[in-house]
């Protein structure tokens, strides 16, 4: 008998009268709803609970599989996932979007509109979090053993409000209509120590009165494209010890001992914003080590029911470290293989080198992570134990194979002893993991000659590079239907699982039939999101213009600034030349700012500040807008990357990892405009360098500029229009109430040394920017460049990256199903 197929509920053809009463059903026996009272949101989640259902048994087909198939599996270890909604992503990897949006039509609702009803989980800063999704998608559609690890915040990324051209933080409260997605496991449940102190006991060491909190898991399914796999994101929430609740009791303090529990459950409470401006904070140290410490367990326990010996683990798993934030995961691994199941020093530190792999995303000095000495004595006392014999004992190594480079052993010490004793987790990283890779040819390049030169050196073979990619499931399929449909008419539909295909398009590109019917998709497009802006902004956009785009977080190396220097030329141009045929322009902007990164925040502030101006100017009428949407994340990019024309992807050379917008706008049928910086470069190889706008000095002139005295001032006495606008700027044309405001941003690019330089970069990128205007005059010739793009889209597909990861670095072979 196949005991798989016995219990299973669903049958593979679903008709849409079952479709319907299962989602009659749920409203009212699960929510509990009169159907003739149930608002939007409840309806939504009926209809979500009903989709959930039928992927359930695809799960657990899934899970059983990996059990008794003993596959080596892999362990994606994260502080972030930004999954972005899930119900429409499970509904196309299902194939049954079409048969739900019928329905819903005939229960009465507009499905575009119900699906804007469901929250989107801002577990992520950016780029670090949204790509760890993007692979989660792509590990589940490739049928690989997978199980992504993370913390379940109770409140995600802040949301962003604008008041009077601010920024303004409000909580994310996610939680608070619940989250039908996640399955809940008290069962699930691991004490997470903290701070005690260490005693050694019969030749071991043991960590004692420790201060405990809980980790309960919630179990989300990450559903595979048109496939039976799905795989299982963790997430793990602080609960206060049971001790707490015996407290309570004992003392007789009640309200104390509530408080004190309360206090212990903030480890999960919020995520960190990344901060340009980032320092050791306890908390984060705490939720870092919460995240390891039940990740570890989880996975150890795991290992030990299917296998009950320890002598195989790195023949079974591979646990991936997500940047330096889950690094600890190697010391809470030894710790407990040493400490608890008794394996000797030697052989859990070998497992460790097998089992460990980290990926870098950023060579941005201030993000590197480093924790005072003192702090993690007092966090984590075995841990710190733990590190210092492995880094003795690397020291000593070093000493042995390199006699005669005396500075090298303090240069890769684990323990940073120059300003105030330091424990640097890239190093820890550099020196356990078997693998080690950047995100993006160039970043991987200059990784392995600059932040671990020295390690390369030691360990030629541990560096690598795998280019980023992106899922095109939720970043066309979801994103942009009208493309999607548009490509399937000329290639089918296997494009979506081997993005390769895309290169079939090209026997098209020289029709102008095909070109227009992208310019048409891409209009009808730009005609939604403008409606979305009217709508949200009252702001009335033009849909011929060229919508010119940059959405990311605000920083400073991203140069944000940059584009509002090129937007003001501009406006400056009009005014003196109202006469000239310009070609019309929609600047869009949107991203949030650190909440204690002030620079960022006022840029944000000057962004707002310029669009106000210059959309009151009668004089400009509709040539320039400048546009800020608040709020940025994943679904607010699904919404404008689709109707995108121009990318601006334009970070000083050197300091953008990799980018993964710059590939979703691009396959979206957008150009770029950019600098040959992170995956730009690997864009620029594959579309062909007459299909992309590069401007700007690269890394290595960057360097020179940056040896040889850079002096700001000479290109702002010597370029009349940077001079203009920077005096703008300065002198409050853009706040006449306040008209010092901007002074200190001024002053920092005049006087401050410009580290980002803008100026240095200014004239190349004005001038790069009118080639596109000349470009977007001959719509013809503007989509055939457009068509370029997305033929040669198919190697930035996550798939592509993360059959890379699979072979290369995890040694893992697919589920059979
Ligand atoms: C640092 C910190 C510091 C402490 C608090 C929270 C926090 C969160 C994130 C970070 C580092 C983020 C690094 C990052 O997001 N890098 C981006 O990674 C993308 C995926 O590889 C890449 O495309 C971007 O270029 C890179 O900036």
């Amino acid at each position: 008998m196949n005991t798989s197929s016995v219990y299973e509920c669903n049958s593979p053809l679903i008709t849409q009268d079952a479709l319907k009463s299962s989602i009659i059903y749920k409203l009212k026996f699960v929510i509990g709803k009169d159907p003739y009272i149930a608002t939007q949101r409840e309806w939504l989640e009926a209809i979500l609970l009903a989709a959930r259902d039928r992927i359930v048994d695809r799960w657990m087909a899934t899970n059983r599989a990996e059990y008794s198939q003993q596959l080596k599996q892999v362990y994606y270890l994260s502080m972030e996932f930004l999954l972005g909604r899930s119900l429409s992503n499970t509904l196309i990897s299902m194939n049954l979007y079409n048969d739900i949006a019928h329905v819903s039509s005939e229960l009465g609702f507009d499905f575009e509109q119900l699906l804007e009803q469901e929250t989107d989980p801002g577990l992520g800063n950016g780029g670090l979090g949204r790509l760890a999704a993007c692979f989660l998608d792509s590990l589940a559609t490739l049928n690989l053993p997978a199980c992504g690890y993370g913390i379940r915040y109770e409140y995600g990324m802040f949301r962003q409000a604008i008041r009077n051209g601010q920024q303004i933080e409000y909580p994310d409260d996610w939680l608070a209509h619940g989250n039908p997605w996640e399955f809940p496991r008290t069962e699930n449940r691991y004490q997470i120590q903290f701070e005690g102190q260490v005693v050694e006991q019969d030749e071991g060491y043991q960590w004692i009165k420790t201060n405990d909190i809980i980790a309960v898991a919630y179990d989300q399914i990450i559903p595979g494209y048109n496939t039976k796999a799905t795989n299982t994101l963790r997430l793990w929430s602080a609960k206060a010890s049971d001790e707490f609740d015996l407290q309570i009791f004992n003392d007789g303090e009640y309200y104390a001992a509530v408080k004190k529990k309360n206090e212990s459950e903030n480890v999960s409470r919020v995520l960190y914003p990344n901060d340009s401006t980032y320092s050791g904070k306890e908390l984060r140290l705490k939720q870092e080590f919460f995240l390891v410490s039940a990740s570890v367990q989880d996975i150890l326990h795991r290992h030990w029911l299917i296998y009950q010996r320890w002598d195989n683990l790195s023949d079974k798993m591979a646990i991936h470290l997500n940047d330096t934030h889950p690094v600890l995961a190697i010391p809470e691994l030894i710790r407990l293989l040493v400490d608890k199941y008794q394996l000797s020093w030697h052989d859990a530190f070998t497992q460790a080198e097998n089992i460990f792999s980290y990926t870098n995303h950023t060579l941005m000095n201030e993000a590197l992570e480093t924790w005072p000495v003192e702090m993690f004595q007092k966090i984590l006392p075995r841990h710190l134990q733990i590190i210092f014999r492995i880094n003795d004992e690397f020291l000593q190594r070093v000493h042995h194979d390199f006699p005669h480079d005396y500075e090298l052993p303090r240069r890769v010490s684990i323990i940073n002893e120059e300003n105030g004793r330091l424990v640097r987790m890239a190093w820890l990283a550099a020196i356990v993991c078997h693998k080690i890779n950047g995100v993006s040819a160039l970043h991987s390049q200059l990784m392995a000659n600059s932040l671990f030169a020295d390690f390369t050196h030691i360990f030629p073979h541990k560096f690598c590079n795998i280019t980023n990619g992106i899922t095109p499931r939720r970043w066309i399929a979801l994103a942009n239907p009208e493309l999607t449909k548009m490509i399937e008419s000329y290639i089918g539909k296997q494009w979506l699982i081997d993005l390769s295909q895309l290169s079939e398009l090209k026997k098209w590109v020289g029709y102008p039939q095909f070109l227009e019917k992208l310019g048409q998709v891409k209009y009808h497009n730009k005609l939604k999101l403008a409606k979305f802006i009217n709508q949200t902004q009252n702001i009335i956009i033009d849909p011929q213009a060229m919508f010119d785009v940059q959405i990311k977080r605000i920083h400073e190396y991203k140069r944000q600034l940059l584009n509002l220097l090129h937007i003001i030329t501009r406006y400056n141009r009009i005014l003196a030349n109202p006469q000239q045929d310009w070609v019309p322009r929609v600047a869009i902007f949107a991203g949030k700012a650190a909440s204690s990164y002030s620079a960022a925040k006022k840029i944000i502030h000057l962004i707002n500040d310029v669009a106000n101006i210059i959309n009151n100017d009668e004089r400009i009428g509709s040539r320039l807008k400048v546009i800020f949407v608040p709020d940025y994340g994943v679904s607010l990019a699904q919404k404008i990357i689709p109707a995108t024309d121009l990318s601006e992807q334009i970070s000083l050379a050197g300091t953008e990892a990799s980018g993964t917008g710059n590939m979703k706008f691009a396959l979206n049928g957008a150009l770029t405009i950019g600098t040959l910086d992170g995956a730009n470069v690997e864009m620029r190889e594959h579309v062909g360098e007459d299909n992309i706008f590069i401007f700007g000095h690269t890394t290595e002139e960057v360097k020179q500029i940056k040896q040889n005295y850079y002096h700001p001032r000479w290109y702002y006495e010597n370029d009349p229009e940077l001079k203009q606008v920077i005096d703008q700027i300065s002198h409050g044309y853009f706040k006449p109430d306040a008209p010092s405001f901007y002074q200190d941003l001024t002053h920092s690019l005049l006087d401050g040394g410009d580290p980002y330089l803008l100026f240095a970069d200014y004239r190349s990128y004005i001038e790069t920017q009118e080639k596109v205007d000349d470009l977007f005059r001959t719509q013809q010739l503007w989509q055939a460049k457009v068509a370029q793009n997305i033929c040669n889209m198919g190697f930035f597909s996550s798939d592509r990256t993360i059959q890379c990861y699979a072979e290369q670095i995890w040694n893992i072979k697919p589920i059979n199903l």
